[in-house]
């Protein structure tokens, strides 16, 4: 891969041009901080002034109490709340106020946003608050590379930004820079090492709590709090005690000096994130205690100080028996935990991935959340591509995200995946930066990371106008070229991306069919014979998992009205996840009137066909983007495209000698 030189650094959607508007204008900030530097070093480099509150102003960012605060902020009405902010065009100046630094700071990205239109005509004032208080990103960096997964698991940047060679990096100006690149697209929390606690990891709480201080220093000034993930396991291998029991008295003791020590040192510290009796993590149950009393007994650790455990939901055997037909994996996290509604402390968050398995292109939404009215939910979603094309592949996920969060459990006129997720824990997703010169290796991924932080801002957002924002942060201040078709390419590239994927690659909503252990490219049988729960059940004769009441594993029953009945019924399932729920024959017609052999021949041939129209789009903007960024792009596209056509020869060849039924158009398979 062409890599621009180390220094040069992508600003992503943050270039110095998007300040432009700001920075060349006479501007009043309140207070000192953040907010007073970023205007400062914006008027430097556009010709613009920071005031004092007598004479003309174009802008002014206040926090509401400010002494002075000009008139025409006084004239503008409205409490902003937490993080919130007002936003005004009155008089012909515009106005950002705020309760808090926070809100001011979200507030300045606004105008960034806005450009040169937040000084138009005049608008009445708009409230703007988050949907939900913690907005958070989860890192999955390893301190140590780690010989398996290397340094990030499921990471495809490089390294981690924060550490290298076993420990916190010597230069943190890049962790800085992230903290700032979150805050503008409304991020304020996250966690900065691996759910998957090793051993040199586990001291991070303990011993190693100074370079998660000096990662909390870097981010504080834009708002967001460092949260970390914890080894259950820790008052042995670390504490020497000779159990982990949650309910034990000198464990939880522990637990509470070992928080105490996080505060005294960090004091705006967030929590706890824990992945417990997952893939080999210790756990509750090695002392027959559930996932309550472990989630509980770090609450009440974190409680005293304001903090807050996420406790993840991802439960399942991950050493079953394929010939097994009765344990069916989307099935562990609603029987895990369901059962314990509503005995989980008010500080405990149950983090729950948005499907019963695990991240794939297609899934239904979890029916954990559902079923947990007594709970504080957070949804986590996978920014990182680990299913999506590790990001070689364009995959632009909002629109698969905005589904999840509009899915409405009860039926239409009920609650959506939204309201509940804002009504409790918020949006959580494993984050796809690492320490390559674009951020997220494929520059086109970078979308991603900001669409996350502007749907966990408000989940109502249209994903195709925040792919439009993106572009337009990200690329057009720096083209001298009508921006016009640049973004309409970019855009026609991106927004269907997803959907793309979907066809190239596992069929129907069945899932997976990727190689084994690092996950990328196709491999229809590679897990179907493995103990890791995720099979096709291809035959001769169809192909699809019975997870029906009627005569599979009930999975189906785990849903409320209406979807227990929709899902249960071949008829009225959904197309895209037929396989997800059924086990039907290649000729089963779907809503389409396609058989689903032909549905499959037909939608790989189709998605190979979108890779190749992107690459050729592609081709033609050379010379309307940075050189480097575009030979970057093209050559990730190359790939793109090599790897779509071997799902398509892969999928369509193994299920035509499955079922011996040709392709009615007469293409080839092979
Ligand atoms: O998707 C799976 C990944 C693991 C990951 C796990 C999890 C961090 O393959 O790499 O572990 O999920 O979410 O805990």
């Amino acid at each position: 891969m062409t890599t621009p030189p180390a220094h040069d650094v992508h600003a992503a959607w943050l270039p110095p041009e998007a300040f432009r508007a700001i920075g060349s204008r006479r501007v009043f900030v309140s207070g000192s901080g953040t907010v007073r530097d970023e205007v400062a070093q914006a008027c430097a480099q556009y010709g613009g002034s920071v005031v004092s509150g007598e004479g003309p102003v174009d802008l002014v960012l206040a926090v509401s109490t400010a002494e002075p605060l000009p008139a025409v902020a006084q004239a503008v009405q409205g409490t902003a709340g937490e993080d919130g902010f007002v936003f005004a065009r009155h008089d012909g100046v515009t106005v950002v106020l705020a309760d808090d630094p926070a809100g001011l700071l979200y507030g300045l990205f606004h105008v960034v946003r806005l450009g040169e239109s937040a000084f138009g005509a005049a608008r009445p004032a708009e409230l703007h608050r988050p949907a939900t208080r913690r907005r958070m990103v989860d890192h999955w960096d390893n301190v140590d590379v780690h010989p398996v997964m290397g340094q990030v698991e499921r990471g495809y940047s490089g390294g981690s930004i924060f550490w290298r060679d076993g420990g916190l990096r010597d230069d943190l100006t890049r962790v800085r820079a992230y903290g700032r690149l979150l805050a503008a697209s409304g991020i304020n929390a996250i966690s900065v090492n691996n759910v998957n606690v090793h051993a040199t990891e586990a001291h991070l709480l303990t011993d190693r709590l100074g370079d998660v201080a000096a990662i909390a220093d870097e981010l504080r000034p834009y708002g967001i709090r460092v949260h970390l993930s914890v080894n259950f396991a820790s008052p042995i291998a670390l504490g020497g005690l000779p159990s982990a029991d949650p309910l034990d008295e000198g464990v939880r003791e522990w637990w509470a000096r070992a928080t105490e020590r996080v505060y005294e040192t960090i004091p705006d510290f967030g929590g706890y994130v824990v992945k417990a009796d997952s893939e080999g993590q210790p756990g509750p149950f090695a002392y027959e205690r559930t996932h309550a009393d472990g989630a509980n007994m770090l609450a009440d650790a974190l409680a005293p100080f304001g903090g807050v455990v996420h406790w993840r939901a991802f439960v399942y055997n991950h050493r079953q028996d394929w010939r097994d037909r009765s344990t069916d994996r989307a099935r562990a996290a609603h029987d895990h935990f369901a059962p314990l509604d509503g005995r989980f402390r008010d500080n405990a968050i149950l983090q729950v991935k948005y499907g019963p398995m695990d991240f794939q292109t297609r899934e239904p939404v979890s029916p954990v959340i559902a079923a947990m009215p007594g709970t504080s939910l957070a949804v986590e979603l996978q920014v990182t591509q680990e299913y999506t094309g590790q990001q070689r592949h364009v995959c632009y996920l909002p629109p698969q995200w905005s589904e999840i969060l509009a899915f409405r459990p009860w039926g239409p006129g009920g609650r959506a995946v939204a309201d509940v997720a804002t009504g409790g824990g918020g949006l959580v997703a494993v984050s796809n930066v690492g320490d390559d010169p674009y951020w997220t290796g494929h520059p086109l991924a970078q979308a991603n990371l900001y669409a996350f932080g502007r749907l966990a801002w408000d989940p109502r957002l249209d994903p195709a106008a925040i792919l439009d924002e993106w572009i337009d942060l990200t690329f057009v201040p720096v083209t001298n070229v009508d921006p016009g078709p640049l973004r309409r390419t970019l855009h026609a590239m991106m927004d269907g991306s997803w959907r793309t994927y979907e066809r190239y690659t596992a069929p129907l909503g069945v899932g997976f069919m990727v190689r084994p252990g690092h996950h990328y490219g196709p491999d229809v049988d590679g897990y179907e014979y493995t103990p890791w729960g995720t099979y096709h059940f291809a035959d001769r004769d169809g192909v699809g998992v019975d997870r029906t009441r009627a005569s599979g594993t009930g999975f189906t029953g785990q849903y409320p009205q209406p979807w227990s009945e929709v899902y249960e019924s071949p008829e009225q399932c959904p197309d895209e996840l037929l396989l997800f729920f059924h086990h039907v024959p290649y000729e089963h017609v779907l809503h389409d009137g396609t058989t689903v052999i032909q549905h499959i021949y037909d939608t790989h041939f189709a998605g190979v066909e979108e890779v190749a129209e992107a690459r050729l789009s592609w081709e033609k903007l050379a010379g309307a983007v940075d050189p480097a960024l575009h030979d970057r792009v093209r050559e990730l596209l190359d790939e793109q495209l090599r790897c779509a056509e071997e799902w398509r020869d892969q999928v369509n060849t193994y299920f035509f000698r499955k079922s011996g039924v040709p392709d009615a158009r007469g293409r080839r398979i092979h």
